[in-house]
């Protein structure tokens, strides 16, 4: 029996499940840099450059071991720009018997590849991809009659399941988590170690050149100064071990803190690598336990980093895959307003906004509370559609797939999924951006000033979005506090916050980034 086989471009690890279904001599597979990929939405153009070169390393890594493989680059004449079309021309010049790939990370494609048994009439096998520790099944399986889905149970029970940072049955330290450590802003002057920078190669200086010449109009900065990703395999272990030697030591401490540019902190900048395949969950996990049974890093930063991987990864893609299709299209707060110009490029007064999107603009990464807290925040307290946040949070970051991106936005920045994956909508005013991060000490807006024209827009916007949501949050038991805050609040103070948040909102200009 002769095998074609497909692999995409986020399944980058030599251990796919659909390798070791292979015969190198017989088999071949097709791998293929497609117009679709890129552009069903205008992805950032640092994040095309890096998944096409990770993906010709790929290929050549394959072929190097023995496996054959055919290879379409996004600048071939032949090129006809999406799977299915590609896959036809792969298979009508090689007569194979079944089509055999592991399945594709997202709905859109999988829902693809489930369509090509019957359009090429070939037996078609989809495996497992195993490369996440558990599987949608496991995960429905956990979810099943519980009244909700909290991270926290979840969590436990992976540590459990893999023995991680276990002792005798019980978590090492007596305490499943140390976030009450964790969240210290700097003060006086720290060190930050710089990011780690992985050489570029003549594939990757190819590669940069065509995504400039044939994505010019997508969003973001590319060029050989800003490509710091690791494209091999080799590469993105020593990107794991710089984290381990060097910043994962003050991961935990200063994992919420934001400095005015600097966008890398003591963040693992990791998610790329293992998005893609080129680093798998364990092997990180496996490296910060061993950092602390080895006395390199204390126990709430190597906790703290662990319960990212072991617990929020697996999480998300537990609920992505449980509630899709339906998932893409929940608007419990009905939030329909349009992205800002500023999200694509445009000024804004708003300093902790600008130094976010403009680093994201730059380098496609931002960490995660400046995700969160800062532009999703903002996302939530305006309104915007939940439709365009989406999209944006895909586009911009190197690291976004449907998959982890959308439970983040839908289900953790907009509770758009009225509560599936949080219990409370993650709103703040400006005080919390102002004690997590020096922004508004450069700031046109006073973040002390509740109200007025010079006041910070997350004060007005934060009550102005309670009052506006009252009926769905008033009995909820975590936001009681805000609740009774805002029911002393003399009705003069209530009629000025929402006239003053009405004109901030009236005033932002609509994107006109299509
Ligand atoms: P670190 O802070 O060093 O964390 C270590 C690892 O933990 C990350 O590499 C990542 O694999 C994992 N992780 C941490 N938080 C999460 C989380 N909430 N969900 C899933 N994995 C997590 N992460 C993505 O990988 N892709 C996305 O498209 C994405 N979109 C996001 C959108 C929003 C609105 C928010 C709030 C978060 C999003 N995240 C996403 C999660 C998180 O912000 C990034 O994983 C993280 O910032 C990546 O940087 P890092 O590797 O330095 O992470
Ligand atoms: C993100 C991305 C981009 C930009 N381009 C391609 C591509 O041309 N070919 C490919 O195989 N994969 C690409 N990817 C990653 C895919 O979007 C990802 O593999 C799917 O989301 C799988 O469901
Ligand atoms: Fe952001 Fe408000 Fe601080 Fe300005 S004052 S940086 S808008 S939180």
């Amino acid at each position: 029996m002769k095998k074609a086989c497909i692999i995409f471009g986020d399944q980058l690890s030599e251990s796919l499940s659909v390798l070791s279904h292979l015969d190198k001599e017989k088999d071949t597979i097709l791998m293929c840099e497609v117009n679709e990929e890129a552009s069903y939405v205008k992805h950032h153009k640092a994040k095309i450059a890096f998944v096409f070169s990770a993906m010709r390393h790929f290929a050549l890594r394959l072929q190097e071991i023995g496996f054959k493989v055919i290879y379409t680059q996004i600048d071939s004449k032949e090129n006809t720009g999406n799977f299915t079309a590609e896959l036809k021309r792969f298979l009508a010049t090689y007569d194979a018997d079944a089509l055999i790939f592991t399945e594709p990370s997202e709905y859109r494609v999988k829902k693809m590849a489930q369509s090509w048994e019957t359009l090429f009439n070939i037996p078609v096998k989809m495996l497992e991809d195993d490369r996440f520790l558990i599987t949608p099944a496991e995960f429905s399986h956990w979810a099943a009659n519980k009244k909700n889905l909290l991270l926290e149970f979840f969590y436990r029970m992976m540590r459990k399941k893999f023995n991680i940072l276990m002792k005798d049955g019980h978590p090492i330290g007596e305490q499943w988590n140390f976030d009450a450590t964790n969240r210290q802003f700097p003060k006086g002057n720290i060190s930050i170690p710089s990011p780690f920078n992985a050489p570029i190669d003549s594939i990757t200086m190819e590669v940069i050149d065509s995504v400039n010449e044939k994505f010019s109009g997508h969003f973001g900065e590319l060029s050989k100064s800003n490509f710091y990703f690791a494209v091999t395999r080799i590469d993105a272990l020593r990107a794991l071990d710089d984290f381990i030697n060097n910043r994962l030591i003050q991961f935990g401490d200063y994992q919420d803190a934001m400095l005015e540019n600097e966008p890398w902190m003591f963040h693992s900048h990791l998610s790329f690598y293992l998005n893609c395949g080129l680093l798998l969950p364990l092997e990180c996990i496996n490296a910060a336990e061993e950092a602390y049974h080895l006395g390199k890093a204390p126990l709430n930063c190597v906790e703290g980093f662990i319960r990212q991987i072991l617990g929020w990864r697996e999480y998300v893609r537990g609920i992505y895959w449980l509630y899709m299709p339906n998932y893409a299209s929940m608007n419990y707060l009905q939030a329909n307003r349009p992205l800002p110009d500023f999200f694509w490029g445009a000024q804004t007064p708003m300093n902790c906004l600008s130094q976010c999107i403009g680093q994201t603009q730059k380098w496609a990464y931002a960490h995660h509370i400046q995700r969160l807290m800062v532009i999703g925040n903002f996302a939530l307290l305006c309104g915007l559609s939940v439709k365009e946040v989406n999209e944006w949070f895909l586009v911009v970051y190197a690291d976004a797939f449907e998959w982890v991106e959308m439970p983040n936005v839908t289900g953790m920045i907009l509770y758009a999924d009225g509560g599936l994956l949080g219990s409370k909508p993650y709103a703040a005013g400006g005080s919390y951006i102002n004690k997590m991060s020096n922004y508004c000490k450069n700031c046109h807006y006073k973040v002390k000033e509740k109200t007025g024209t010079t006041a910070c827009p997350f004060n007005y916007l934060y009550w102005y979005f309670l009052m506006q949501h009252e009926d769905k949050f008033r009995t909820n038991p975590r936001m009681s506090m805000m609740y009774s805050t805002l029911s002393k609040m003399e009705p003069q103070s209530r009629l000025l916050i929402k006239a003053n948040a009405e004109d901030f909102l009236n005033s932002l200009k609509p994107a006109k980034y299509t």
